[in-house]
C-alpha cells in the first residue's frame, strides 16, 4: 500500500504508519523519507482523513469504528465488514457510487478473486445483464501471504533436490501440485468460493446473479487467473463482448485468434495495475453465452491498488 501511494503520487500531507507493539519502532521509507512505525492505539486516528486498514479481520472489527468515530474514512482490506449492509463494498471502476453512502464511515475492499472478475464483467452486465457465472480460479500463493510464497519456493527447491519438505502453511504440498486450501463453508463450498458469490452480487447490485465458483491454488508466486463462463438475460456474443471490453475502464484486452501462449498470464500481470482479459470466445454448445480468461495481480488490483484507487476517488 505504501509503495502504491508513492507510485501513484497520492497527495499525502502526512503518512502515519500503525502496527502492533511488536512492529512499533521499526522504520520504512515514504517518498525518500524515513517513517517510524507507531503502535496502534485508540488514540491513533486524531486528525487522520483516510485510514487504510490491512491488518486482518479482528483488528478491523475493533479499530475501524474507532477510526471512523475520530473522523477518518476507513478503507478496509479485510473481510470483516464486506457483507455489512451499512458498509459499501467497492471496486472503483464498477460501483464507486456505492461509496457515497457509508453510514459507518467504512468502505470495504473486496476479495482479490472477486475484484478482477467484476472489473471484467461490469461492461457485459451493463449491456446484457448477467444471469449465471461459472468461474474456476487458479490462485497464486501470494494470496495466502508471505509464508505461503516462501513455502512454494523452498518446497520446489527441496523437491528438485530430491529432499522432503512437508507442507506447513498449505494443507498439502503446493510445489508441483494444485490445492484447495481455504476453510470450509456451507454446502461443501469453501469460504473463498462463498466470497465470490456474495461479493459479486453486492458489488454488481443484483442479488439474482447466479455464481458457481471453484477456487483452486496453483504453484504461482503472484497473479490470480480465472476461467469465467457467463450467460445473460439476452444473447451476448464474443464479438460484442470484445467491443465492450476494448474500451472498458481498468481492462487490457488481448485479442486475436487462439495461439499457444497468446493469452493473459500471471507472469506478465504481476506488478501491473490492469485486469487482463483474453480468450473471449463463444460457447460451443450454448449460443449467446461466452467464456473469458481473466488475470490480475492479486496484491495490486486485488488489494492495495484497489484500496488506494478508492482513496483517490474520495
Ligand atoms: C486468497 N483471496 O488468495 C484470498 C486472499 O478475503 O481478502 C484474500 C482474502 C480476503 O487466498
Amino acid at each position: 500500500m505504501v509503495r502504491t501511494l508513492e507510485q501513484r503520487r497520492f497527495p499525502v500531507k502526512k503518512l502515519v504508519l500503525l502496527a502492533s507493539k511488536r512492529s512499533a519502532g521499526q522504520t520504512t521509507t515514504f517518498n525518500g523519507k524515513t517513517v517510524t512505525i507507531e503502535e496502534l492505539t485508540p488514540a491513533s486516528f486524531a486528525g487522520v482523513d483516510i485510514a487504510l486498514f490491512s491488518a486482518g479481520g479482528s483488528v478491523s472489527k475493533e479499530y475501524a469504528p474507532i477510526a471512523a468515530a475520530a473522523g477518518a474514512t476507513v478503507i478496509d482490506n479485510s473481510s470483516a465488514w464486506r457483507m455489512d449492509p451499512d458498509v459499501p463494498l467497492v471496486v472503483p471502476e464498477v460501483n464507486m457510487e456505492h461509496a457515497a453512502n457509508r453510514p459507518k464511515g467504512i468502505i470495504a475492499n473486496p476479495n482479490c478473486s472477486t475484484i478482477q472478475m467484476v472489473v471484467a464483467l461490469k461492461p457485459l452486465h451493463d449491456a446484457a445483464r448477467i444471469k449465471h457465472i461459472v468461474v474456476s480460479t487458479y490462485q497464486a500463493t501470494s494470496g495466502k501471504g508471505h509464508a505461503a510464497v516462501t513455502e512454494l519456493e523452498e518446497q520446489s527447491r527441496a523437491q528438485l533436490a530430491g529432499k522432503d519438505y512437508p507442507a506447513k502453511v498449505f494443507p498439502s504440498p503446493i510445489a508441483f501440485n494444485v490445492v484447495c486450501d481455504w476453510k470450509a463453508g456451507e454446502m461443501d463450498y469453501s469460504e473463498e468460493e462463498w466470497k465470490m458469490v456474495h461479493e459479486t452480487r453486492k458489488i454488481l447490485g443484483d442479488q439474482s446473479i447466479l455464481v458457481s465458483p471453484t477456487t483452486v491454488r496453483v504453484p504461482v508466486v503472484n497473479g490470480h487467473s480465472e476461467a469465467v463462463y457467463v450467460s445473460f438475460h439476452r444473447p451476448l456474443h464474443a464479438a460484442e463482448a470484445k467491443e465492450l471490453l476494448r474500451t472498458a475502464e481498468g481492462v487490457e484486452l488481448t485479442e486475436g485468434p487462439y495461439a499457444p501462449g497468446k493469452h493473459p498470464q500471471p507472469i506478465d500481470a504481476a506488478g501491473k495495475d490492469a485486469v487482463y482479459v483474453g480468450r473471449v470466445r463463444d460457447d460451443i454448445g450454448v449460443p449467446g453465452t461466452i467464456h473469458l480468461f481473466v488475470v490480475a495481480d492479486n496484491l495490486r488490483k486485488g488489494a492495495a491498488l484497489n484500496a488506494v484507487q478508492i482513496a483517490e476517488r474520495l
